[in-house]
């Protein structure tokens, strides 16, 4: 047996409290090496009256990898403490015990010695990994406020152009769209069944896209002012609608007053040390602008730190505590104030995690559940240990998604076996929040990156929404529209029905009265891999909890295959699939979702 690839860490994502009464231990080996595995468990200060490793609980095995094995148990423990450790018995019959002290032959009287189990050394409720319970059942929509809907032409910018009039974007187009326009939407957004809006920035600042801010206290004019976006907000909250804002706390802009006053006064300047300077004279917004064009976007040897060599957005010095305050107390003023619902953090993997830390306490203590979101595309289990964020932007599941069902470029098995891993690095609430988009304003829209195949963004969608998690839809895809990498994917949102894919926007109402109606199963169920198929390059993914489950199949092969009938299943969503008397017959990008109970 293959011991060195035994992995466990108490108090991490391999233990941990689920829920009151509920401990998730997990168990990481050799990938085929293990054929089951024992926990012992016991509470350290009763071993000697009560001798508890001669009973040995079965750990199951819940997923698989390109290299290992998972095992997991779902104890009922009901004490405070824990000690406990693995009987891991090989493929090749030799079995070994693994304890806080390492691999040892499976001694029955070294059991007896409490000091080296593992340990969860007392059950706290405060240091359990606590998400707001309504993300888990929220559908997201994103949008991106200039470009969604025009509701007040009076507030337009002055260079403003005709709504969706140029067929290639610049990166400096401005179409008018506000806060108004959105609120004139709800009633639509309400139709389509979502019930989370997150806006992409809305305070003050030059851009069409506003992550360079000039003011945090202020809603840009061009999008309206603080009543409206209060009312808005109240609106939102009167249809069971959540908002979550954009905090783009990593750097600010150019405009800023803090980084006038620098390139004023320089080292004189009482706000030098709100910046990383590395030496002075820096330069003001105006300085930048005037630079020749090629300049502007990006210079590598900078005077300062800033956001990705974009001398308009200086990073912003987090460590000094005069920031620390400024930024924390923005944040809970527009909790406090307009009841905003959730933060998305800009740039969150540049910001430092003692920072986070204070943003989580300072905002979590005005609004219990609130929920922060980390924009970071790569895994973050570094944030996710429950004293940071409750999710991220979760491009690195979809990801995989995107590379097998869209790119074609990974088998069925190797896309299963990555998203287990994706999976196994969070604890399971954690999975529960994570924020799953296929597309966002910084990447090509799913369309387009399915080649205008709309069949197969039906499919990816929905492949999408079986994933713990929770969907967003970014705005446009309900109505089939295109645009690639930024600023394409920014077009104003297309409102004439006629050139809306009425039939996509269906699907998407579908899809997502389909999730609300399995909602225990599609928010809490277990994930596990029914079929996994790479020649035929059809895969069926189960969600369950008991003896419940839905299991969607898909196939993305050349020719149809058929899922014989089950005689406990029955057939709850599906598309490009016919139900005949052998079972469900999917066409290529065909699809049909089972509910089973045994
Ligand atoms: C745009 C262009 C740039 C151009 C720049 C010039 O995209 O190519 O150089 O203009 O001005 C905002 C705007 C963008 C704008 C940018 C700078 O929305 O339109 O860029 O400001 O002005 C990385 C970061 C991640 C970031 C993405 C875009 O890690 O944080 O790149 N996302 C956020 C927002 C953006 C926003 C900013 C940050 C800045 O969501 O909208 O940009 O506030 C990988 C890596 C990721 C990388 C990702 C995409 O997979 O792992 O780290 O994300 O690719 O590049
Ligand atoms: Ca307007």
């Amino acid at each position: 047996m293959e011991t060195a690839a035994f992995y466990h860490r108490p108090e991490s994502e391999y233990c941990y409290i689920y829920a009151p009464g509920h401990v998730h231990v997990r168990l990481r080996t050799k990938k085929g090496d293990v054929a089951k595995v024992g926990f012992i468990k016991g509470d350290p200060f009763i071993l000697h009256l009560n001798k508890w490793y001669e009973e040995e609980l079965q750990m199951e095995k819940i997923a698989s990898t390109d290299l290992h094995d998972y095992w997991m148990i779902d104890t009922d423990e009901y004490v405070k403490r824990m000690a406990y450790a693995f009987h891991i018995y090989g493929e090749d019959g030799s079995d070994v015990i693994y304890n806080d002290r390492g691999v040892y032959p499976y001694i029955k009287e070294s059991l007896e010695n409490s000091g080296l189990y593992f340990r969860l050394p007392y059950f706290h409720e405060s240091d359990r990994f606590k998400a707001p319970e309504w993300v888990k059942e929220t559908v997201w929509y994103q949008i991106f406020p200039e470009r969604f809907s025009n509701g007040d032409k009076k507030n337009d910018p002055e260079n403003v152009l005709e709504w969706d009039s140029r067929d290639v974007l610049t990166r400096t187009d401005f179409y008018g769209g506000d806060i108004q326009g959105i609120m004139d939407k709800l009633d639509y957004l309400q139709d389509l069944g979502i019930n989370g809006l997150y806006l992409t920035p809305i305070f003050r600042a030059p851009s069409n896209h506003k992550y360079d801010t000039t003011d945090y206290y202020e809603v840009d004019p061009d999008f309206g002012d603080k009543a409206l976006f209060r009312s808005f907000v109240e609106e939102a909250h009167k249809r069971g609608m959540r908002v979550m804002l954009d905090a783009v706390f990593n750097h600010i802009g150019a405009e800023s007053t803090q980084w006038r006053d620098v390139a004023e006064y320089q080292e004189e300047s009482r706000y030098k040390d709100w910046f990383f300077i590395k030496e002075h004279p820096v330069p003001s917004a105006e300085e930048i602008r005037n630079r020749p064009p090629e300049t502007i976007e990006h210079v590598e040897n900078l005077p300062y730190e800033t956001y990705a060599y974009v001398p308009m957005m200086p990073k912003i010095n987090t460590h000094n505590p005069e920031v620390q305050e400024y930024l924390l107390n923005i944040a809970t003023y527009w909790i406090k104030e307009f009841d905003i619902d959730g933060w998305r953090l800009d740039v969150a993997n540049e910001v430092d995690h003692a920072f986070w830390r204070k943003f989580n306490e300072a905002c979590l203590a005005v609004k219990p559940d609130l929920y922060i979101l980390g924009e970071i595309w790569t895994s973050s289990r570094s944030w996710l240990d429950g004293e940071q964020f409750h999710g991220v932007m979760n491009y690195s599941l979809v990801g995989n998604i995107i590379d097998y069902f869209v790119e074609k470029q990974i088998p069925t098995r190797k896309m299963a076996n990555v998203l287990n891993e994706q999976l196994m690095q969070y604890r399971k609430q954690t999975q529960e929040t994570m924020f799953n988009m296929l597309d966002s304003h910084d990447v090509p829209r799913i369309l387009t990156m399915a080649n205008g195949d709309i069949d197969l963004v039906k499919a990816t969608l929905t492949f999408m929404f079986m994933m713990h998690g929770t969907p967003c839809i970014y705005y446009g895809t309900e109505v089939g529209m295109m645009g690639g990498a930024d600023p394409q994917n920014r077009r104003c949102m297309v409102w004439e029905e006629e050139r809306q894919d009425r039939a996509m926007y269906e699907f998407t109402k579908e899809l997502i009265a389909f999730r609300k109606e399995f909602q225990p199963l599609l928010s809490y169920g277990f994930l596990k891999w029914d079929i996994v198929l790479d020649e035929e390059k059809v895969v069926g993914v189960k969600r369950h909890i008991g003896d419940e489950a839905l299991i969607a199949y898909f196939n993305q092969g050349e020719e149809d295959f058929t899922i014989e009938k089950d005689p406990n299943a029955k057939v709850v969503f599906g598309r490009r699939n016919t139900e005949t008397e052998t079972g469900s017959v999917l066409e290529p990008n065909g699809f049909s979702i089972h509910l089973v109970r045994q």
